[in-house]
């Protein structure tokens, strides 16, 4: 790291000392994960680049157009519809909270039976030791659940905090709710900006956004392929990166590493063998730096193929649809296309049932690993309906319910080598 990006972290008001603890964790984590990977797609080196520059340059970016008079607004879900963000001038960037670093902080205030994730975002503004959350001179949380709900209450004490209300169904009453939240959104960025969402900056924040999409999808659509020609921590972390990286370089990153992935695969080339177990997760978001347990999985011989959560599927797989139109109605597509997502907040949530099971079989998996942080109720209860729909369809599930420590990782690789020698082909 840079002096220069010493003095910005000052001026930011980072706890300097804190921080560099944080950064000199990671990198050695980030090493024994990623860079000891056999044959990763040289385009990875992109995403290598941002993650080891992650307090740097993208943080520099944002003070610049802070500098001009832009504003930074930052998130914590995927519901948070960004397209409106981008349409006021505005950034959107999506905060991490997946490091145990900042888990202690947190609990200095929160009850320590709160879910990792939480208490992963409030340490990082109560230690003062995330540049992102400095920056951003909004964050938009959601009431999705219940622990998320309250913690923005308390981050509401430090920094601006407006609370958008995700609906807990999806018929017809609670989509005039979503679209009159998506409303009183766009209110409040334009008012935040100073500047009008307009018919063209919609459309356009649309197709930058959708581009970005049908690149991760693209990318995911690789791993259908076997021998896989990218393993699951790659694909997550290019997912992990897409939520704070600029939208347009990103897609195109993105589609450069499918080029190249693409070839692999006509070239029948993989990173793990034909037979390795494929193995679909499915479950709560995994934020980065959290890649424990793709790490146990590719490292006791599966390949992870494909996500399903908010660092995967649910966050790229349904596009806004780009018919132009009035404000107005370009507002319904978008309220339309984010009443899509499947998170288990949502009673009942079946198609997310579907998604799992279809995803299973598009992805050839041998076995699904159902990741619930602990803590996490909607997700651990929603697993038993998971667990059914499966067995249904004769797919092995092995659930998992964990945190940001490393302190049952002995525990999981037990139960993962279990699993696996049950699945093996
Ligand atoms: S749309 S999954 S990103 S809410 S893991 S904080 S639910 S106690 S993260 Fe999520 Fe949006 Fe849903 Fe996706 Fe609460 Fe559970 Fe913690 Fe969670």
């Amino acid at each position: 790291m840079t002096t220069d990006h010493r003095q910005m972290w000052t001026d930011l008001g980072i706890d300097l000392e804190r921080h560099d603890v944080l950064l000199n964790a990671v990198q050695p984590i980030y090493e024994e994960f990623y860079l000891c990977q056999r044959n990763r797609p040289k385009g990875m080196e992109f995403f290598d680049f941002v993650v080891g520059d992650i307090h740097g340059i993208r943080v520099q970016e944002l003070r610049q157009h802070a500098m001009n008079g832009g504003k930074v607004v930052a998130t914590y879900c995927v519901f948070v519809p960004e397209e409106l963000v981008l349409a006021a001038d505005a950034i959107p960037v999506g905060l991490c909270a997946g490091a145990q670093f900042s888990v202690p902080i947190a609990e200095e205030v929160l009850p320590r039976n709160t879910c990792a994730l939480i208490k992963s975002s409030f340490g990082f503004k109560l230690g003062r030791i995330c540049p992102y959350v400095q920056t951003s001179h909004l964050i938009v949380g959601e009431t999705t659940c219940d622990g998320k709900k309250k913690m923005f209450e308390i981050l509401g004490q430090y920094q601006p905090v407006y609370i958008m209300e995700v609906p807990n169904k999806k018929n017809q009453s609670s989509r005039n709710l979503w679209w009159s939240e998506v409303i009183a959104f766009k209110e409040v960025i334009e008012k935040l900006t100073g500047n009008k969402v307009t018919e063209d900056k919609l459309a356009r924040a649309t197709k930058l956004l959708n581009d970005r999409r049908r690149a991760l999808q693209r990318l995911y659509n690789t791993r259908k392929a076997c021998p896989v020609p990218i393993s699951g921590k790659d694909a997550l972390l290019v997912t992990q990166v897409s939520f704070y990286d600029d939208v347009d370089r990103c897609a195109q990153q993105v589609n450069a590493l499918c080029e190249e992935v693409e070839g692999r695969i006509a070239a029948g080339e993989g990173v793990f063998p034909a037979d390795a177990p494929r193995i679909l997760v499915s479950g709560s978001p995994m934020a980065i730096p959290n890649w424990k347990l793709h790490h146990i999985l590719e490292t006791a011989g599966a390949a992870v193929v494909c996500e399903e959560s908010c660092t995967g599927t649910r966050a790229f797989s349904d596009l806004v649809p780009e018919n132009g139109g009035t404000v107005e109605e370009q507002l319904g597509a978008i309220a339309g296309r984010y009443m899509q997502i499947h998170c288990a907040c949502f009673t009942p949530n079946d198609e997310r049932l579907d998604d799992i099971v279809r995803l299973a079989r598009e992805y050839q998996v041998d076995g699904v690993v159902h990741y619930n942080l602990q803590f996490c109720h909607t997700y651990a209860n929603e697993a038993v309906k998971v667990e059914k729909a499966l067995a249904k369809e004769g797919i092995p599930l092995l659930r998992i319910e964990t945190d940001y420590s490393d302190e049952d990782v002995g525990q999981l690789r037990t139960r993962i080598d279990a699993f696996l020698e049950m699945i093996r082909r």
